[in-house]
């Protein structure tokens, strides 16, 4: 770990402030945050941060928690199935297959192994409405606060359970996100947009997979079909998310996140504005992308 003083402006404006720098990506107390350094230093050049110490007062939030808040909920979850990871993402029918079931029989899935063994995800819910807020919420709160950033007037938060040793594959988002960690540790890999085209994203004339994924496995390169992948490796920042910490991923960075092994982790994210809109020109992909996904939104809505 390196020690990074700040540059002048922001270490006049916040003389206490020290970054502690890890694989690549600052970390920085949520008490040494402000909305201005914030902007400064990480929105503005849409550059990643992980933020610690948000999260302090609701830390863990246990499957014995998830159950008595939110246990009857009834929610979608991701089945991957069991030979899914071993087969060239090119092969993929589709994303994943999905289920419906309460958050308490999820966590049965959980605690009998079968979410290990067949990739069972509890992915992308959305809590907002939920108990889970009145103990989530207020660190949410606290992030947005000291950070300054918006929230997306059609995202609220989301839910993710699901057991050690899961990976989420590459991908990238068309807003800037929050990932935090109320239970265990995750080992994220980011990317920035100007490693897109070395990252080899789904052509959009595929159909089956979004553009916003990446077609190789980047722990079990195939140089000789993905050659350059070789200059995305060389460009990968490489993160451990503990328990307790947020990550900011700004709109366009590529991110792969891999549960810790433990028996299961427990995350929240949230997508923010990207505010301003210019931002997007750092990411020009992930403002297309997000246009296609309001067209066909749009176009749905239509029929
Ligand atoms: O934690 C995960 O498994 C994926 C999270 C994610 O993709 C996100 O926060 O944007």
């Amino acid at each position: 770990m390196t020690t990074i003083q700040p540059n002048k402006s922001s270490y006049e404006t916040h003389p206490t402030n020290r970054l502690i720098e890890q694989g690549g990506v600052p970390r920085v107390s949520i008490h040494d945050m402000t909305p201005k350094f914030f902007r400064h230093e990480f929105q503005l050049p849409n550059q990643p941060v992980v933020i610690t110490h948000a999260l302090d007062s609701s830390i863990p939030v246990s499957i014995d928690k998830l159950i008595a808040l939110v246990g009857e909920v009834e929610v979608l979850t991701r089945i991957y199935g069991e030979d899914r990871f071993s087969r060239p993402k090119a092969e993929w029918k589709s994303y994943c297959e999905m289920q419906s079931m309460t958050i308490s029989r999820y966590c049965d899935h959980l605690k009998d192994g079968s979410a290990k063994r067949h990739h069972r995800y509890l992915a992308l819910v959305e809590m907002g409405h939920t108990a889970l807020r009145s103990v989530v919420g207020p660190c949410l709160e606290l992030i947005a606060n000291r950070t300054g950033l918006l929230q997306h007037p059609e995202f609220d938060m989301n839910l993710w359970v699901g057991p050690g040793g899961h990976v989420e594959p590459l991908h990238y988002d068309g807003m800037d996100g929050t990932l935090s960690q109320f239970r265990g540790a995750k080992r994220v890999s980011l990317f920035s947009p100007k490693q897109t085209k070395n990252l080899y994203p789904f052509p959009i004339s595929q159909g089956k997979m979004s553009p916003s994924f990446s077609q190789p496995y980047i722990d079990q390169p195939n140089f000789e079909q993905y050659p350059r992948l070789t200059e995305a490796l060389a460009h990968r920042k490489i993160i451990i998310l503990d328990e307790g910490e947020t990550l900011y991923i700004p709109v366009g960075w590529w991110h792969e996140i891999e549960a810790i092994e433990t028996d299961y982790i427990c995350s929240i994210n949230r997508f923010w504005t990207v505010d301003p809109v210019w931002r997007y020109a750092k990411a020009p992909e992930a403002g297309f992308f997000l246009l296609l996904a309001k067209l066909s939104q749009l176009r749905r809505k239509l029929k």
